[in-house]
């Protein structure tokens, strides 16, 4: 690896960007085409976010391959080729290295090199921002593309710290690839990660326990290697097949053709023919089968029994399959998809512990206890998730107008405008921030989406000759409002998830993402044509 440059002193940026994920380098890309001058910080040393440091065994996107990728450039899209339906973690994180290098993006990417705080100066209306390496940097723009899944979860188990073997974060996964051969392995955590990783780890370890607090629903991907046919079909009029998927509630599965209808006026009959159907194709368009799941508790009932039923046909063990499905509502923790997850527990050296009520009583020099039992491990491996949406935000000493920080701006949880930007701290951006589509939907789709809107906006302030926006605080209180009013009227907010921030303790409880796509876009649009309303522009 080259040599660190050294630190930098430069007051000339019209943009500065945290985070070289998706959203950090689109938006890097999207500045030096409007020709502003951008730097962008990653703390890791290679691009990609999300997908350069969660690199766990069988880490994989659970929106499809044909749908998880950009598309501002017709080119890329056309020449990339994904080999299978949903992508494995190595297989994206060549495609961000692909778009790094086909534009050229690294030149000003500085890596290895974590903010530490952004300052906003009042008389100039620019951004001071410091770095852990020294640099001191302003600009009139500062772009927070630090990512929803970014800043790890590791809960304060007592004794952590005290194992002697080995320990792993699914989120902070190290680049060489950990063999578990022969190995006893404890897995604590049944979200997404865990879901994905148990059947590998299980295939080499020699004993394996999975810590469960909380059963997770999960679909099955069928994943396999993606159809030629399929692949060319897309391909043929790519745009197209964007257009119909921005126009989905989450912004990807338009090519599920799936009846719009409610559970509640369907036949038992109908149900079982709509969720086998479901289940044998896999993937989340399952939460589809009916368009009541998620609004009507009677109908979330049935598909939860659904895939009770499905558990205990696949778990031998009748005490086994019975933790393992989950009691609350299907879908209000993000659903997951497997590849042989719930198969793994008929496997005679995997054990599943319930740790409720007590939790992780404590990790010991030499494993796990829980349940008022010692486990002798030699890989402990927490899969505990992330502080998502706003703890890579807060871990920056942000500081708008009048020197507030960030952190007491959101004392009683995130509050935005749109999700793009927070009154009191003008020209910051946040893409895909909380109050925003982001984590319900595609995330590239509205990465690009508040790129774009961003780019937008710097160009009409150019063109008016306007130095800062910024949200005011009634148009703010109202989105609030409003993001709180439309999952109030679902069964998102039901249950203990990290969408309510529900997973960390101390976090306050707020429904953070917005649900629904092509409102939001509407509403975004409508925004910028009517000359930034809700917005304060100082000239
Ligand atoms: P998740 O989905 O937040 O899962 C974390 C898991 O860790 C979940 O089963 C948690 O149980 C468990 N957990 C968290 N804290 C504790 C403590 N203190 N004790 C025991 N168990 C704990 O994170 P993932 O990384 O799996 O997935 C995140 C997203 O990435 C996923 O939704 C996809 O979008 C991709 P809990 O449910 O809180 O009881």
């Amino acid at each position: 690896m080259s040599a660190l440059p050294d630190p930098e002193v430069d007051v000339g940026f019209d943009l500065i960007v945290v985070g070289a994920g998706f959203a950090g380098m689109y938006m890097l890309h999207k500045a030096r085409g409007m020709g502003l001058r951008a730097r962008v910080f990653e703390a890791g040393d290679g691009v990609g976010g999300t997908w350069y440091w969660n690199r766990y065994p069988g880490a994989r996107c659970d929106v499809e391959s044909m749908e998880y990728s950009y598309q501002f450039s017709n080119d890329l899209q056309q020449d990339w080729h994904w080999t299978e339906r949903f992508a494995p973690q190595p297989e994206i994180l060549r495609y961000a290295n692909h778009v790094a290098d086909r534009f050229d993006l690294r030149a000003d990417i500085r890596f290895d090199t974590r903010v530490q705080s952004a300052q906003f100066d009042e008389p100039s209306a620019r951004w001071t921002v410091r770095t852990d390496r020294g640099d001191v940097v302003t600009g009139q723009y500062l772009v927070m593309a630090t990512g929803c899944l970014s800043s790890t979860n590791m809960p304060a188990f007592p004794g952590l710290g005290s194992f002697k073997g080995q320990s792993y974060h699914t989120g902070a996964w190290p680049h060489e690839p950990v063999d578990f051969t022969g190995k006893r392995v404890g897995v604590i955590g049944t979200g997404s990660s865990a879901i994905q990783s148990i059947p590998i780890i299980a295939r080499q370890a020699s004993e394996l326990v999975v810590f469960q607090r909380t059963a997770n629903y999960s679909v099955p991907a069928h994943n396999a290697p993606l159809d030629p046919d399929y692949e060319a079909e897309v391909k043929a009029d790519y745009p197209a097949f964007r257009e119909r998927n921005s126009q989905m509630m989450a912004a990807f599965g338009s090519r599920l053709q799936v009846p719009d209808r409610p559970a509640l006026s369907a036949t038992p009959e109908e149900h079982r023919q709509a969720f086998d159907k479901a289940w044998e194709r896999g993937g989340l368009g399952f939460q589809r089968s009916f368009n009541d799941l998620m609004i009507d508790s009677r109908a979330n009932e049935i598909a939860k029994s659904y895939v009770h039923e499905r558990i205990r046909g696949i778990v031998k063990d009748q005490a086994t399959a019975d933790l393992l499905c989950p009691t609350q509502v299907l879908g209000c923790k993000r659903m997951c998809v497997d590849s042989g997850y719930f198969d793994t527990f008929n496997l005679p050296h995997v054990k599943l512990v319930d740790i409720r009520p007590k939790g992780i009583e404590a990790i010991t020099p030499t494993g796990v206890r829980a349940a008022g039992q010692d486990f002798e491990l030699d890989v402990i491996v927490y899969a505990t998730g992330f502080d998502a949406m706003t703890g890579s935000l807060l871990k920056i000493d942000i500081r708008g107008r009048d020197g507030v920080m960030l952190a007491d701006a959101w004392s009683a949880g995130p509050r935005t405008y749109l999700g793009l930007n927070v009154a009191g701290f003008p020209n910051l951006f946040t893409i895909s921030g909380p109050g925003s589509p982001s984590v319900l939907t595609n995330m590239i789709v509205s990465i690009e989406q508040h790129v774009n809107w961003i780019g937008g906006c710097i160009d009409w302030m150019r063109a008016n000759r306007r130095r800062s926006i910024e949200a005011t605080p009634q148009a703010q209180e109202e989105w609030v409002g409003h993001v709180n009013a439309v999952a109030s009227g679902t069964l998102y907010p039901g249950c203990n998830s990290w969408y309510l921030g529900a997973n960390v303790p101390g976090k306050t409880r707020v429904f953070m993402p917005l649900l629904g796509f092509p409102p939001y876009v509407e509403r975004c649009n409508q925004v910028a044509a009517n000359g930034y309303e809700g917005f304060e522009l100082r000239a």
